[in-house]
């Protein structure tokens, strides 16, 4: 039995706020855009919007690059502006959950300016090394290039897992974790509801800082998971959000399911849940690594995600259920078939959030079927870990041996060659505007936008989508009706039916007497499927395609490329 809590009940509606929606034409989403759009969120019946970082910013790394934790990006508005939406939210019956970065900060946070000078007390709060010449180590930045970057005002290297502009904080020095804890408990004290927490396994570093296994994200085994990381995760659970009824999801890379019921454990850090990539890196060569996409096949993922079902059952863990946030390509355009299906697949794929077992993430756009970004140059992109690869690549194009496809990225001529991996991996394709309307564009701002809105604006609106009855949002909206009175979604068993079809993938929900089947044609072809035990009866609560009850349900099934279905079958 599934222990009962308002984050498993509710799904999570990510909200990034450059992209959002902008009040005053400058064309940047801003807070009182969002404002503007708390009645939309309220229609769509949104639970718990998390808010990607509003805080004071560089914006190196879209606002990951924190200045100020304290206040608010001039960009998106002031204090005021965020007390107002928290009130607006909370009005509406809606949670507000934000992002809290703390492995790193800006290189322009005071605490990176005092330990840059030697300053007292804060010399230790980031890792510095010094070196008889050559770098301290061979971890590489997650954004390409070399993990260390030399200050010549200190005339030590720094370490950055990220962009040289985000200096990683030193866990180790109990003062930055006193600080860090009085940061968070201020904000949770003004009453939000929990916290998305950034690269969140990556803040206990080997102290001895060994070189790492060349290739890949070199170093990982260092910093990820590290050797301290749960003892951190403990202290901080006990000296904040462990005194609230706070939902906190940690992005944990590289975890298990193993790992997961450790994270969420209360002894370990009691987190909520966690979001880990084990599906988002199916389509990885681990050979090509980013630069090459993998096949992946529909069974790859049902025996991810299956397991991931199985393994935290009745535990301390959660599950996440999510293809896609800001960091990853739009998930139509990855997971469907966003060219000849879209509205087909957008359709199944939200079926698929909807009805697992664990708290479902939305991304803004996402209940619209927005897509891809038809991306032809390479001064289109904003995104840093696409510019930092590309860059890195030119910096070091002699020191290194490339892939021929590294190579050809080099110039904007051969930015043509790496062009279809781009477009694919680019995550700005996540982060175009929210398209509202056909209008110029798209209803975001009055201004220029601060990264091009989608040529299909015109087609894929918010205004024509709820106006349309056979619209994916207007599914969205049936699917978080549908879970939001359903304990059998929520809490319901998973069970795998049929799991060597190769393109249905079909599971039951259990609860007590109650049993849901869903069946979802994960493919751009038709399918025959039997073996669902659909019993006599069953009763079709939704479908894809708009078919009638009692119509067509005996066994065994005959779906549509990207059909969908739930049925009661008891
Ligand atoms: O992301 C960490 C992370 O997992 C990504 O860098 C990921 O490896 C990459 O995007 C895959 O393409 C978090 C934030 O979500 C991201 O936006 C930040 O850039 C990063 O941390 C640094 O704060
Ligand atoms: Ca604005």
């Amino acid at each position: 039995e599934e222990e009962r809590a308002w984050w498993k009940e509710g799904f999570v509606y990510q909200i990034y706020p450059r992209s959002f929606n902008d009040s005053n034409g400058d064309g940047i989403g801003d807070i009182r855009g969002i404002i503007q759009k708390l009645d939309y969120l309220d229609d769509l019946g949104v639970d718990v919007v998390w808010l990607n970082p509003v805080y004071d910013s560089p914006q190196v790394d879209g606002g990951y690059d924190i200045r100020d934790y304290r206040a608010i990006h001039d960009e998106y508005g002031c204090m005021d502006d965020w007390e107002e939406l928290l009130e607006g939210m909370h009005d509406r019956d809606m949670r507000l959950i934000m992002d809290l970065v703390v492995n790193h900060t800006s290189d322009e946070h005071e605490w990176f300016a005092k330990s840059k000078r030697g300053e007292d007390g804060y010399d230790d709060y980031y890792w510095w090394r010094s070196t008889g010449g050559g770098l301290p180590n061979n971890w590489t930045s997650s954004f390409g290039g070399p993990a260390w970057t030399y200050d010549v005002d200190r005339g030590q290297y720094y370490l950055h897992l990220f962009h040289s502009k985000q200096p990683d904080l030193n866990w180790e020095n109990p003062e930055v974790r006193g600080d860090v804890y009085d940061m968070v408990d201020w904000w949770l004290s003004k009453g939000i509801d929990g916290f998305r927490m950034d690269v969140i396994n990556l803040i206990s570093k080997n102290p001895e800082l060994p070189d790492g296994h060349p290739g890949g994200w070199t170093g990982m085994e260092h910093h990820t998971n590290g050797p301290r990381v749960h003892d951190y995760l403990d202290e901080l659970h006990d000296e904040t959000y462990g005194n609230y009824d706070a939902m906190t999801v940690g992005e944990c890379i590289d975890a298990d399911p193993e790992r997961a019921k450790r994270f969420c454990h209360p002894d370990n850090g009691g987190m909520s849940m966690v979001f880990h990539y084990e599906h988002m890196m199916l389509d990885f060569r681990s050979d090509g690594g980013w630069w090459e996409v993998g096949d992946w096949s529909v069974g790859d993922l049902r025996d991810v995600i299956s397991r991931w079902q199985r393994e935290l059952e009745d535990s301390e863990a959660w599950n996440t259920i999510f293809l896609g946030t800001h960091d990853w390509p739009r998930i139509v355009s990855r997971w469907g078939d966003a060219q000849h299906y879209r509205r087909e697949s957008a359709k199944l794929l939200a079926t698929f959030l909807f009805t697992l077992q664990g708290t479902p993430y939305l991304l803004q756009g996402d209940e619209i079927g927005m897509t891809n970004f038809p991306f032809e140059r390479i001064d289109q992109i904003r995104d840093a870990e696409t510019r930092g690869r590309i860059r890195f690549i030119l910096d070091d194009a002699r020191s290194r041996s490339l892939t021929e496809l590294e190579r050809v990225a080099l110039e904007d001529e051969g930015f043509q060659r790496v062009k279809d991996i781009v477009r694919y991996r680019c995550r700005d394709n996540a982060r175009t505007p929210v398209q509202w309307s056909d209008d110029a564009q798209a209803g975001f701002t009055d201004g220029e936008p601060w990264l091009a809105v989608n040529p299909n604006h015109t087609e894929i609106n918010v205004e024509a989508a709820r106006e349309d009855p056979d619209s994916v949002w207007h599914h969205y909206r049936d699917l978080i009706d549908l879970r939001s009175d359903s304990d059998l979604l929520v809490y319901g068993e998973y069970g795998l039916l049929v799991p060597h079809h190769d393109r249905v993938w079909a599971y039951e929900r259990t609860l007590g007497e109650q049993r849901a089947v869903v069946v979802l044609n994960w493919s751009s072809e038709s399918a025959t499927v039997g073996g669902l035990d659909l019993g006599p009866e069953p009763s079709l609560v939704l479908d894809t395609h708009d078919r009638t009850n009692g119509d067509g349900h005996a066994e065994p099934l005959e779906l549509d490329p990207w059909e969908a279905r739930v049925y009661r079958t008891q």
